[in-house]
């Protein structure tokens, strides 16, 4: 029989399966496409590119393919697709530490990633692969940029935008995570650039609104979306400078404090920042702190004490004309509300902070429901109070209060209710060269010109250098740029600008059902078969980056008419992080493990079955070189109990051991298909061959070493496969998934026979121990038991709890 020897077998089906195409799944024919066929979607989030796969990958794609697997074998047409996130900072940067062009190095990467996959046995539909770097693809991307372009949802303005001094570019807010790169963890700054952007804000409700729509998230992940875009009702209201008139709204979500407002303050962007110190003698001090503001980075901004500037002007409360001193103060950003604020220290802590700092006056307007508050002491928002120092309104519950003074500042043409989002435009330019061109020219004339549909893709064109240095690499490419304006003609400049690459990932899962389409990005008809994907495997690292913004592009194309669902992603499933020496893996930390080397020593199967075994798949686990040997003896010993049974005969036998391999189907699919759970499985179907090892004569020995073959395969395909094989069977991958017989399964039960006048008429199974008052209730609800009761009256009825029912009519 041979000794388990996992290169071998691996090879072997590894071959097989590509000469068969075995896990191609082609597209309905296109009359086919209404009707009801059963289908899955599983999709991973796809890789950069930028190195080889490691074994945070390993554990994502196993995880697909465990799906994959058993939904392709309970009789679903599956797809599950794989492609390359080939452009963007990940790939340039390896590139340029490597010294070669990023195109040479991503596609020379890719090779060696697909090369990987492969060696993993992973049932992907390789006739489908996408690489968002090749201009058939990124042909499509500009495309999708056309179209948002032509309904005002790509548009270019000069704003202030966080800019990383190390990557040498603008990020979206999205990629600062506690102010600093999302990429290479140096502190962003703040600069005021013209850039393009994407109207995310229009669709803020559709994003909160419609996870309703969405079939299983993680809630964390929704909660992190949630306070991203982060909505609050509130009020705008509008004060005056005194002396100008000039207008200063503020947006405030506690317009019930509006008489407790003290001061004023301006974020020191503020455009009328300038203007309202001119002349008033606060200049030198004020210009000094705007400068100084501006070199902070966010996280010092964030950090220090909070402190400001007066600018010897006044602001007037439109409630009740009072006058109150306008400051500059960092701790106001202007990229939120109006960048103004009106200030009521005595219920906002940092108001309360700055007017203890400077001495300025803290008013209470708002009374806890008992008792009273020390005068200048910080009252902080609670149920049930009531508005107090507020004219005609003190009194008031602050609740109604809210709505009263809005009502009235409406009347007066001074305020009005309005919501208030944190969420930015998505800014999607980058100066940096391996990304796809944005399809615009600049024109004297013109403007800002579109490239037409027919002249794409904009082909990157070839720089000598690359290496970022602030502005686009792009710049360089002298012939490139210079072009005609599409529209009169004349000389004009094309954009040197590249997209994010979060762009490139918006709709790569689409393509994938239509990856070859040259007259479309994909044809509505497929998209609309396959999507939603029904199961996304991913890291939670994109909660608020990828998996926002694929929903957003999903609702834009769903208004455009290109596709007809309105989320991408019905189920998502975020996986936990592997550690290694107490660290999360990762190159930087130097920790990484690679999975060849295991591969090569204990073959892929015992690598795939260790990721999953590890722990709950959702959860950070720490790896451990102990447990994958401890695979690998597993899987030897199933080979040995297997084809020990190789020459015996298949009998149908209710054994315990029959049982047991009906429990154990049972099990594995419950916990993968219905509970998402995929170490657990793997633990039921090693007790499956311990007790096949004690019992190997038992009736239904090759019964049990079957389903263990079958049910282990979706986690270790070669060596079931092989095994399957040696049990003179073939193709496990397109065997029926193996269904447990409810009458094998409940090995603990017990039979209770019905009478009806002292005749069997019914045997009950149920558990021990079952109460008198259920037996009964069950034997009369039997249907053989009423037929013979024949709807007359019972007359006597005794109950044996474990043993009888006697009934008497
Ligand atoms: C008066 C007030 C009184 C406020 C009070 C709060 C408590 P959320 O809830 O997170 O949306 N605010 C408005 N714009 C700001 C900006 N650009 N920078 C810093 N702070 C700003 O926050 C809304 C509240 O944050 C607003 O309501 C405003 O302070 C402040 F007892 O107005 B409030
Ligand atoms: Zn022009």
């Amino acid at each position: 029989t041979g000794h388990y020897d996992p290169g071998t077998i691996e090879a072997k089906w590894q071959r097989v399966w590509a000469d068969e195409r075995a896990f191609h799944v082609p597209n309905p024919a296109l009359d086919e496409l209404e009707r009801d066929r059963r289908k899955t979607y599983v999709l991973e989030m796809l890789p950069y590119p930028s190195g080889e796969l490691h074994m945070g990958h390993v554990k994502n794609y196993t995880l697909g393919d465990v799906v994959t697997h058993v939904r392709r074998r309970m009789g679903y047409d599956v797809l599950r697709p794989m492609g390359y996130d080939a452009f963007g900072l990940p790939s340039e940067n390896a590139a340029i530490k490597e010294g070669g062009h990023p195109g040479v190095i991503t596609r020379r990467n890719i090779v060696a990633i697909r090369e990987q996959m492969h060696r993993m046995g992973w049932a992907i539909d390789w006739g489908r692969e996408v690489s968002t770097c090749e201009p058939e693809y990124y042909r499509w991307t500009q495309w999708l940029f056309l179209r948002f372009f032509e309904r005002g949802l790509a548009y270019r303005k000069e704003a202030p935008v966080k800019w990383c001094p190390n990557d040498q570019t603008v990020l979206a807010n999205e990629q600062v995570v506690d102010g600093r790169c999302e990429r290479c963890g140096a502190e962003v700054e703040a600069k005021s650039l013209t850039q393009w952007f994407f109207k995310i804000t229009d669709y803020a409700d559709a994003l909160l609104d419609e996870m309703e729509l969405l079939e299983s998230w993680p809630e964390r992940v929704l909660t992190m979306q949630r306070n991203w875009i982060g909505r609050s009702q509130g009020a705008r209201v509008v004060f005056k400078v005194e002396g100008s008139g000039e207008e200063l709204p503020v947006f405030t979500t506690r317009p019930d404090t509006l008489f407790g407002a003290t001061f004023f303050v301006l974020a020191p962007e503020h455009p009328l920042v300038e203007e309202l110190v001119r002349g008033g003698g606060h200049e030198a001090e004020v210009r000094e702190y705007v400068r100084r503001a501006a070199s902070r980075s966010a996280v010092e901004r964030e950090e220090k004490e909070k402190d400001g500037v007066f600018t010897g002007r006044f602001a007037v409360n439109p409630v009740n004309g009072e006058t109150i001193p306008i400051w500059v103060a960092d701790y106001v950003l202007m990229e939120y509300g109006t960048g103004a604020i009106m200030a009521v220290p005595a219920h906002d802590e940092r108001d309360h902070a700055f007017a203890e700092k400077y001495g300025l006056e803290i008013r209470q307007v708002v009374a806890p429901a008992e008792g009273e508050a020390e005068p200048g002491a910080y009252v902080a928002h609670t149920e049930h109070e009531r508005l107090v120092n507020s004219a005609q309104f003190s009194g008031m519950p602050a609740p109604q209060g809210k709505e009263a003074i809005v009502a009235w500042l409406a009347e007066q043409g001074l305020g009005e209710p309005t919501i208030g989002y944190r969420l930015r435009d998505w800014l999607l330019s980058r100066q940096r060269y391996w990304g796809a061109p944005i399809p615009v020219v600049h024109c004297d004339a013109c403007g800002v010109v579109p490239v037409p549909d027919s002249e794409l893709p904009v082909v990157l064109p070839e720089v000598e250098d690359y290496v970022p240095k602030g502005r686009s690499p792009l710049a360089a490419a002298e012939e490139w740029v210079a072009t005609a304006c599409p529209s009169c003609g004349a000389a004009a400049r094309r954009e040197t600008d590249t997209m994010d690459t979060f762009v490139d990932s918006s709709w790569y899962f689409i393509r994938y059902c239509d990856p070859h389409n040259d007259r479309a990005p994909f044809d509505r008809a497929i998209a609309d078969y396959w999507l939603p994907v029904n199961q996304y495997i991913g890291g939670v690292e994109h909660a608020v980056l990828h998996l926002l913004y694929a929903r957003f592009f999903t609702k834009v194309m769903n208004d455009i008419g290109l596709v007809g669902f309105r989320e991408p992603f019905a189920r998502l499933f975020t996986q936990g992080m592997i550690h290694y020496r107490g660290a999360k893996m990762s190159k930087s930390k130097g920790n990484v493990i690679d999975p060849n080397a295991y591969i090569e020593r204990f073959g892929a199967d015992a690598v795939r079955l260790y990721i999953l075994f590890m722990g709950p798949a959702d959860q950070d686990i720490e790896w451990q070189d102990a447990g994958i040997e401890g695979m690998h003896r597993f899987l030897k010993k199933l080979w040995r109990a297997v084809l020990e049974q190789a020459g015996k005969e298949r009998a149908e036998a209710a054994t315990p051991l029959a049982r047991k391999a009906h429990e154990t189907i049972a099990k594995v699919t419950d916990d993968v298909d219905r509970r998402f759970v995929f170490n657990t499985p793997i633990a039921a179907v090693m007790e499956l061959v311990n007790e096949l090892g004690r019992a190997p004569d038992d009736p239904a020995a090759r019964f049990a070493a079957e389903t263990a073959v079958s049910l282990i395969q979706p986690y270790a395909p070669h060596v079931a496969e092989e095994l399957w094989s040696r049990l003179g069977r073939e193709r496990l991958w397109d065997e029926p998934w193996p269904r447990a017989d409810p009458a094998l399964l409940e090995r603990e039960t017990v039979e209770v026979v019905v009478q009806v006048n002292g005749k069997v008429r019914e045997r009950l199974h149920v558990p021990p121990g079952t109460a008198s008052e259920e037996l009964l209730a069950l034997a009369l609800a039997s249907e053989r038991v009423r037929a013979h009761l024949d709807g007359r009256e019972l007359r006597k009825q005794i109950v044996v709890p474990g043993k009888l029912v006697s009934l008497v009519v």
